[in-house]
This record gives structure tokens, sequence and C-alpha cells, in this order.
């Protein structure tokens, strides 16, 4: 059922993608809505810039954009504010629903479990082509309990939440009046104004001694030495500011973008694309037939001996409807300029 991607994101539940593709960026559930609040968002001011890196990433030539100004949340969701949200709504998350047979043919009833990919790390060494010996579909994972049954959230409420779907990310900012950003608005905000430069925080790994961003130390995959202090996700605030004021633009968890993954979804990159929304159709050379939304910022599993996702000039996707222990979200929102 889970089938390769590149850095090790499965995919799962292709069906439900492709009906989730047909639908956009319009989930089923109507959520009540609360008013807008730029409370905890930061003023982009737009502007131009020069995205993407092919030194790491094929599929992220340099391109030159110009964006309108935006909010942005200055920090990924946390589990208090999805919380929030849930409350308010009664949201069901993708992965504590149970799939249908539609959505994973083939799978025996048996197997037709909520839940939810978790990190495993295996216990011995292992080929870093073998993404599945580390990702394990776990019955009642979900944001509630990261881990799965028996594990919670309980001191980890300033945490980002994990083990949203993108449909799970689209409903929560349509409740909060916000929405996702584009691809080109989460690189110009993580990068703020240092195009070209390998990390958010500038040319160099370090800074003063220390790599400013939760991402994975040691042998990757099978012992994390958490040299950093975390070996999971960290409070979302826990490691220092980008230029514009934003935290965990690099590493901590991986967030959802509201673009379809495309290799060459960039277009013609010797133009300035103005406010660029993505391409139209999503296809992964990886996984040829399976519909896929863009993820930026790499996660507490980054390393730089396996995947260099918490650089700015990365890519990563997945189907719509698969959540990950590594992964969540922030969003931006469409309201006129601080005065
Ligand atoms: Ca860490
Ligand atoms: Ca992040």
């Amino acid at each position: 059922m889970l089938v390769a991607g590149a850095c090790s994101e499965p995919a799962a539940k292709q069906k439900a993608a492709e009906a989730a593709q047909k639908n956009a960026q319009e989930p089923a559930a109507a959520a009540p809505q609360v008013p807008l609040s730029t409370k905890g968002m930061i003023w982009i001011a737009g502007g131009e810039a020069t995205l993407g890196s092919q030194e790491e990433s094929r599929d992220a030539p340099l391109r030159p954009v110009k964006l309108t100004g935006f909010w942005i949340d200055q920090t990924e969701v946390t589990n208090a504010q999805f919380g929030e949200f849930v409350k308010a709504t009664g949201h069901v998350t993708t992965a504590e629903r149970k799939p249908t047979p539609e959505e994973v043919p083939g799978v025996p009833e048996e197997l037709l479990v909520a839940g939810s990919l978790v990190f495993t790390p295996p216990p011995t060494a292992t080929d870093l082509r073998e993404f599945w010996s580390w990702w394990s579909y776990v019955e009642g994972a979900n944001w509630r309990q990261p881990e799965g049954p028996g594990s919670s959230i309980i001191g980890r409420e300033y945490h980002p939440v994990v083990h949203v779907s993108w449909d799970d990310a689209v409903s929560y900012a349509k409740w909060a009046n916000k929405r996702l950003p584009t691809e080109a608005e989460w690189e110009f905000a993580a990068r703020a104004g240092l195009d070209r430069n390998r990390y958010v925080w500038g040319q160099e790994q370090l800074v003063n001694g220390r790599l400013p961003a939760n991402i994975w130390q040691g042998e990757f995959p099978q012992r994390n030495s958490a040299q950093d202090g975390y070996e999971t996700t960290a409070p979302v605030r826990a490691f220092p500011k980008n230029g514009f004021g934003l935290f965990g633009m690099s590493g901590n968890v991986w967030e959802w973008c509201s673009d379809w993954y495309h290799p060459a979804g960039y277009g013609d990159v010797t133009k300035v694309a103005i406010d660029p929304q993505g391409p139209k159709v999503s296809y992964d050379p990886d996984e040829p037939g399976a519909k896929k939304r863009v993820m930026r910022g790499g996660s507490f599993l980054c390393s730089d001996v396996y995947c260099l996702g918490y650089l700015p000039g990365t890519r990563m996707k997945s189907t719509p409807d698969t959540s990950l222990c590594h992964t969540g979200f922030r969003c931006v929102a469409d309201a006129p300029p601080p005065k």
C-alpha cells in the first residue's frame, strides 16, 4: 500500500487523493469560521526574490518571483491551536477515520483501521533507500496520541500538531479565515531576503557553534543523539527565529503548502512569476499516478546524511490524505498590512 517517495515520505490512499484533487481546496466539511485574527502572525511585505536551489534539489531550479504582501503565522500550528479548532467544529482528522475499501482498494477488511505513519527506528543498520524499514502504519496514531495508543499530547500543547493531512490543514485554515501558503510564499518567508543562501539563517551551518533548527543528529535511522535537545518535535518557539521573525522555517515539522507537486511545476524560470499558485496538475515521477501536494521546511528527521529537507531550496511532496508524525502546517492570510 505504501509506495516510495524521495526523502522517505510514503504515500497512502491514492484513490482518495484523486478525489481530493478534483475537489482542489474544497474539503467536504463546511466548518464554522472564526473572524480572522492576525495575532501571532507576521506581515510579509512581498516584493521580488530569487527562490529555489538546483544544488540541493533537482526539482527546484532558481526562479525569480514577485509576490504581493501577506500575513503568515509566526510558528507552526500548535496542538493547542488545533485543539481549539477541533473543539469548535468537531473536525475528525483523516488519521482518526477508518479508510474505506474504495480509498485503499485491495486491502483486506481487517486491515482497514484508523491510524497514521509513525517513525520507528529499525534495530540494525539499514539501506537508506529502504525507507519502509523506519515507517510504520500505527493503528490509533493521530494528533491526540502521536506515537499511538498510550501516548498523548499532554505537555506538548505548544509543540506543532502532527498527523494532520493536507485536507485537515485546509479545513483548519478555512475555519481560521486563513489559507495554506503557496510554495513561493512559504519559501519567500523562510528565506527572509537571504536569496541563494544554503540555510534560512545564512551560508554557514552553525551559528555560535550550534545548528539553529530541530533536525536529527547521530546515525540515521537507528540512533538519534538528540544533541539539539529534541528527539521528535520541539515547542514551536524553541529555536531561533529567522530574519522575518518566523520560527521553525527550517526543521521541526514539514509544512503543507497549497501547491500541487510537479517536478517542472515552476514553469518558465526565465520569466518573473507573479504570485505563482503552482501547477494545475500533479505528477511525481517517483510514484506516477499519485497526486501530491508540496511540503516544505524539513523536520526533526532531517540530517545531512539522509534528508536535506531542512534547507530552504528543497521540496517534498505527499498525497493530500497522508498523515505523518513529522508533518504539520502553518497558515497565511490576506488582510491589509499593519498601520
Ligand atoms: Ca532534534
Ligand atoms: Ca517547520
